[in-house]
C-alpha cells in the first residue's frame, strides 16, 4: 500500500534519451516569428533595415523608445490569423513540430499574460490567444508544439536586458525583472496551454546558476519538454537538451551531440517588406539534406505579417519541399549521420541497413560513384519509382548504380540502396 502510493505520486522523471525520441525522430520543424516588429515590417519613421539583417531587431536597431514602440503594438490586429491554416501548411511541409515566438526580444507577449499586460490581448486589445489557439491546432494535427521565449533580454521592462536607450544600465535590476515578468511568464506558459513540447530560448542567462533556475522551472511544469541548447550561452557545458548552431549556422560534420540549426528562408525573421532574398524549394532541399545527413535537426522559420498573412514567395516553396518530402520523406525522418562525406552528384542519409543517395547533380554519364562505400549493396532503387531495380556493379571497389535515364525530381532524386549492414565508409578525408 505504501509502495503503491509512493509509485503513483513519483512518476520517476523521464531520461534525456526518453524525451529526445521524438526529436531524434522528427528532424523538420517549422519556426514562426510574428509580433509587434511584424507591424513595422522593416521600416520605421523612414528607416529602413537593412536587407540581410534582422527586421525583428528593428527596436534596438533604431533605438525606437518604448513609449513609440507600444503605439505600434497597440495596432496589431491579426484579423488574417488562421491556427489551423498554418499549422497545415506545417503539415504539408513535413514539418513535425512548430515553435512560434510567445514573446520575442521586444517584451511583447503574443497571449494571454496575467503578468504584463503587454500582450496581444490586453494591450492591443485582440480578443483571441495565438498560444492557445496553435497548441490546438497542432495537437489536432499531430504536430509537436513549442514556444520560444526570450527570457534574458526584454526591451520593454525597465529592468530586462538589451535595452539601455529608454533606460539606466547602471539602475537596472535584472532580478527584479527576472522575478515580475520572465520566469512568471515562463510558467503560464507552460501550465495553460497543454503539452509544450519544445521551450526555445534564446541570447541565454550568462551564469549557470540563472540558466538552471530556468531549467528547473520547465522541468518541474512539464516534465517531457525538452530545452534547447541557448538557455545559456556563457560558452561553458551545454545545459540543455541539444545544442544550436549559430542563426542560419551549418556544422562542418561529425557532432556528437544532438544539435538544430535554425533558418530563415530569406534572410531575416521577423516580416520585412524590403526582404525579398528567397531561397528556392532547392536550396531549401539541399541545406535540409545536408542538415539531417550530418544528425542534426532543420527548424526553418517563416515570418508572418501582421495581420497574419504569410507571405506568398515562402508559402509556394514550403510546398513544394512539401511535395518532395511526400514522395522522399523516408530518407529523412528517423535517419542518422552518414559516414559517407559529401560527393560531387550531392550527399547522403542513413537509417538502418539502408544509405539514402541524394543526387542533386545528374552525372553526364548516367552513372552514380557511391566514394568511400565499403558495404556489399543488395539492391538499389529510387524511392520516387521502388519498382524500378537498378544494376548495380563495382569498379575499383567503388559500388556503381546505373541510374535511371532522366532526374525524377528536379532538386534531388533519391536513390535508395539496401546494404549487407549498416553504412560503413572507408576513412575520409574530412
Ligand atoms: O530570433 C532570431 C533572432 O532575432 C535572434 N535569434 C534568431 C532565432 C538573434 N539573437 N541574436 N541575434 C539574433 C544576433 C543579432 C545581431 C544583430 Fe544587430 C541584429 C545584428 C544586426 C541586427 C544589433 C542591431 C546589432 C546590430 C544591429
Amino acid at each position: 500500500c505504501l509502495a503503491a502510493s509512493a509509485a503513483a505520486q513519483s512518476k520517476p522523471a523521464p531520461t534525456q534519451d526518453q524525451r529526445m525520441e521524438w526529436f531524434r525522430h522528427d528532424k523538420f520543424g517549422m519556426f514562426i516569428h510574428w509580433g509587434p516588429y511584424s507591424a513595422f515590417a522593416g521600416e520605421y519613421k523612414g528607416q529602413k533595415v537593412p536587407v540581410g539583417t534582422e527586421a525583428e531587431w528593428i527596436m534596438q536597431r533604431f533605438n525606437i523608445p518604448v513609449a513609440d514602440y507600444r503605439e505600434t503594438a497597440r495596432g496589431m490586429k491579426p484579423v488574417k490569423f488562421d491556427a489551423e491554416a498554418w499549422v497545415a501548411l506545417a503539415k504539408a511541409t513535413g514539418m513535425k513540430y512548430l515553435v512560434l515566438t510567445a514573446k520575442h526580444h521586444d517584451g511583447f507577449a503574443m497571449y494571454r499574460s496575467t503578468v504584463s499586460k503587454y500582450n496581444l490581448l490586453d494591450w492591443a486589445k485582440f480578443d483571441r490567444d495565438p498560444v492557445q489557439e496553435l497548441s490546438a491546432a497542432c495537437q489536432k494535427a499531430g504536430i509537436r508544439f513549442g514556444v520560444y521565449y526570450s527570457h534574458r533580454e526584454d526591451w520593454d521592462h525597465p529592468d530586462g536586458f538589451g535595452n539601455n536607450w529608454d533606460y539606466d544600465r547602471t539602475k537596472k535590476n535584472f532580478e527584479r525583472y527576472l522575478d515580475e515578468k520572465s520566469k512568471p511568464q515562463l510558467r503560464e506558459l507552460l501550465s495553460r496551454y497543454g503539452p509544450i513540447h519544445l521551450v526555445w530560448f534564446d541570447r541565454g542567462m550568462d551564469t549557470p546558476q540563472h540558466t538552471q533556475q530556468f531549467i528547473d522551472i520547465v522541468h518541474e511544469l512539464q516534465p517531457n519538454c525538452l530545452i534547447n541548447g541557448r538557455v545559456g550561452d556563457y560558452g561553458a557545458d551545454l545545459m540543455g537538451d541539444y545544442q544550436n548552431m549559430n542563426d542560419n549556422g551549418m556544422p562542418n560534420g561529425g557532432l556528437q551531440e544532438d544539435w538544430e540549426t535554425p533558418q530563415t528562408m530569406n534572410t531575416t525573421w521577423g516580416y520585412s517588406k524590403f526582404d525579398q532574398q528567397w531561397k528556392t524549394p532547392g536550396e531549401v532541399i539541399h541545406r535540409m539534406v545536408e542538415i539531417v545527413g550530418k544528425g542534426g535537426n532543420y527548424l526553418l522559420n517563416i515570418g508572418p505579417m501582421a495581420d497574419g498573412t504569410i507571405p506568398s514567395p515562402s508559402v509556394a516553396t514550403l510546398k513544394a519541399v512539401g511535395a518532395w518530402m511526400q514522395i522522399n520523406g523516408e530518407s529523412i525522418y528517423g535517419t542518422v549521420a552518414s559516414p559517407l562525406t559529401a560527393q560531387p552528384w550531392g550527399r547522403s542519409t542513413v537509417k538502418g541497413n539502408k544509405v539514402f543517395l541524394h543526387v542533386f547533380s545528374w552525372p553526364a554519364d548516367g552513372i552514380l560513384r557511391v566514394q568511400g562505400l565499403t558495404n556489399t549493396v543488395k539492391a538499389a532503387y529510387p524511392l520516387a519509382a521502388p519498382s524500378q531495380k537498378l544494376a548495380l556493379s563495382r569498379e575499383g571497389g567503388v559500388p556503381l548504380v546505373k541510374l535511371p535515364a532522366e532526374p525524377l525530381d528536379q532538386n534531388d532524386t533519391v536513390i535508395a540502396l539496401e546494404l549487407d549492414g549498416a553504412p560503413r565508409a572507408e576513412p575520409l578525408i574530412v
